[in-house]
């Protein structure tokens, strides 16, 4: 166990999923109909509770892998201040997985076993961050198209019904408008630096559109889950209208500073203020998130290398009857 916030399943204080009756299925539904928060103490619908695990476990997981492809240009950065504000942003990542992993926790699933999940595949992370950072123009769309998109994911389930959750959210809402201006700024150098900068900015945006279009999740008509999240209040928009708001507040921006989108098809319908696009590659989009995208395994590698070098630090803090001491001479 870690921390305080883990509930144990198997505690019989803890079985109020087991009486699903009608009416208490009803009062919950009431509850979050009427804005209420879900607290972990509170009685919840067995897949009321699975369903937020799955989401936060992956959110989690998404923070906790999201810091590698911008942790490998710490080394390269092109200047001092830019390398110290790499090192504090990927931190702040590893921090948010920190602050996920409390949320889910509450939930009944261990820590443990959450980054057990992930280092053995089991669990899922965000598609994107199985993509390489080929140049300093791919940290640059990191920080300001990956970190804006998950900021607008982020602000609408920061409203959602399960507090533990929203109040993670709310906080790392805050730290990602310093990623945002911190991304921005990269940009904005690229964009008006050399012709070999801008193009260099300009190859990135070409290869991270598609996997940022695949960010919201497939298509509303394909999506498993948001029909019963949003009845929750766990979700409080759907995929399209996520990658809609998306595209509304981010385009204007890319064009503004004159680069282009790779998308010939991408326009604003003004009739049904909704943006049309090239269908992305939905069949990519499933195979990477099955594990065989670009980086899939290279991202695991990491996280068992991880594990076997540095268990002695997680010995030290949870189990230091397990940790042999050398007497000092
Ligand atoms: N990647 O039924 P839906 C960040 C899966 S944090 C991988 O529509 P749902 C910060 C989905 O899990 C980024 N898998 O799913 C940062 C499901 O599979 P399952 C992470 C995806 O839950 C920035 C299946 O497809 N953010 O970037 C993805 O209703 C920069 C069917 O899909 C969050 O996790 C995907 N993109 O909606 C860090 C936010 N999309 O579980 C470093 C919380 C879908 O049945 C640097 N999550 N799938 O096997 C959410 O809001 C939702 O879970 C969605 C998906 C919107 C992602």
């Amino acid at each position: 166990m870690y921390g305080n916030a883990f509930i144990d399943p198997n505690d019989p204080r803890n079985k109020q999923e087991v009486e699903e009756s009608q009416e208490l299925l009803d009062a919950f539904q009431a509850k979050i109909d009427n804005g209420q928060k879900i607290e972990p103490s509170d009685w919840m619908p067995k897949m009321y509770r699975k369903q937020l695990t799955r989401m936060i476990e992956q959110h989690a997981n998404s923070e906790l892998i999201g810091a590698l492809p911008e942790g490998t240009w710490i080394t390269r950065a092109p200047n001092f201040k830019r390398k110290m504000a790499l090192i504090a942003k990927v931190q702040d990542e590893v921090g948010h997985a920190q602050l996920l992993y409390n949320a889910a926790e509450t939930l009944g699933k261990s820590r443990e076993a959450m980054l057990n999940d992930l280092m053995i595949g089991k669990a899922k992370y965000s598609n994107v961050f199985n993509y390489p950072a080929e140049t300093w123009g791919d940290i640059a769309v990191i920080g300001f198209l990956v970190d804006g998109a998950a900021i607008v994911n982020q602000l609408i389930n920061s409203k959602g019904s399960y507090g533990p959750y929203c109040r993670a959210l709310k906080r790392i809402c805050a730290e990602e408008a310093f990623h945002l201006k911190q991304g921005h700024d990269n940009l904005v150098a690229l964009a008006v630096g050399t012709p070999e900068q801008r193009q260099m900015l300009q190859d990135a945006v070409n290869r991270w559109w598609q996997p940022l279009m695949h960010f919201f999740g497939p298509p509303d008509k394909q999506s498993v889950h948001s029909e019963q999240l949003m009845r929750w209040k766990v979700k409080l928009a759907s995929n399209d209208d996520m990658r809609n708001q998306f595209l509304d507040q981010y385009v204007p921006k890319i064009l503004e500073l004159g680069l282009s989108i790779p998308d010939p098809n991408l326009r604003k319908n003004s009739e049904t203020k909704r943006w049309e696009m090239s269908d992305p590659d939905w069949d990519e989009f499933y195979r990477v998130i099955k594990g065989d995208g670009p980086c899939n395994k290279e991202r695991l590698a990491v996280r068992r290398w991880v594990k076997e070098h540095h268990q002695w630090v997680t010995d030290a803090l949870l189990r230091p009857e397990r940790v042999r001491t050398v007497p000092l001479a």
